[in-house]
């Protein structure tokens, strides 16, 4: 029996929306990346920034199952992983003022004291990736100060370096950092598919409108599907 290493490993289109993707009809485990945006305390947990702004934690934490699942399955075939954390510096000299008067505004003010830590502070225990996703040795893990994961980082650089072409994406929240991150990759020529069932945002509509978008003019920024669809793609690669 021979067996195929993961990282030479290649894969057969999705079945996606409004495409069936890659658009180049298949990927491989060397040129691909899973992106995991912002999946931190702050965005999903108890006692975090969106709890704290009164919104729904059941909207954000519910894609982490499904997510978890993904994950699993993009280590075994081979998948560059990359995890995002959206904080600033203790001293918050990264953090634009008009950012800060606007959390402030909510109340949940970026670098006040809450059940965990300073709000969207580095270091802090609510900047921290949750457990069902957490990163392990050897994945790329980018901080940023903004919504955008290419903001004031080096993840155009890491991700050429490691001759990255293709990206896959799961995280919080849809319609911000999920968005801004997958517009910015569309413009910078990566091929994008976006997880409909391993993302959320604070507000159900806006997570659908967040889909919807990317579908429009015959998939402006990608194209969107299940980790449902991913997963036997995922299982069934093989040698080149
Ligand atoms: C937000 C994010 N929503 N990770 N951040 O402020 O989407």
């Amino acid at each position: 029996m021979t067996t195929t290493s993961p990282a030479t490993k290649t894969f057969g289109t999705v079945d996606a929306q409004p495409y069936a993707w890659p658009y180049d009809q298949g990927f491989a485990a060397a040129t691909t990346a899973l992106i995991l945006i912002d999946w931190q305390i702050d965005f999903c947990g108890p006692g975090g920034y969106v709890d704290t702004m009164g919104y729904d934690l059941k909207l954000t934490r519910t894609p982490l199952g499904p997510t978890a699942v993904v994950l699993a399955a993009a280590r075994e075939a081979g998948l560059l992983i990359v995890h995002t954390r959206e904080g600033h510096r203790p001293d918050l000299a990264d953090c634009p003022p008009n950012k800060l008067w606007r959390s402030q505004r909510i109340g949940a003010g970026i670098g006040d004291s809450g059940p965990c830590g300073r709000i969207l502070v580095r270091g802090e225990p609510g900047w921290e990736i949750v457990p069902e996703v957490a990163p392990i040795e050897g994945e790329l893990i980018i901080d940023k100060p903004g919504k955008g994961a290419f903001y004031a980082t080096d993840l155009d650089l890491l991700l050429r370096t490691h001759g990255i072409t293709h990206l896959i994406f799961t995280g919080i929240t849809t319609d911000v950092c999920v968005h801004t991150t997958m517009r910015d990759a569309n413009d910078r020529g990566y091929e994008c598919l976006l997880l409909t069932d391993c993302t959320g945002a604070t507000d159900p509509d806006n997570h659908a409108a967040a889909l919807h978008m990317v579908t429009m003019q015959g998939g402006v920024f990608g194209a969107i599907t299940s980790s449902a669809e991913l997963l036997p793609v995922l299982a069934a690669g093989g040698a080149a």
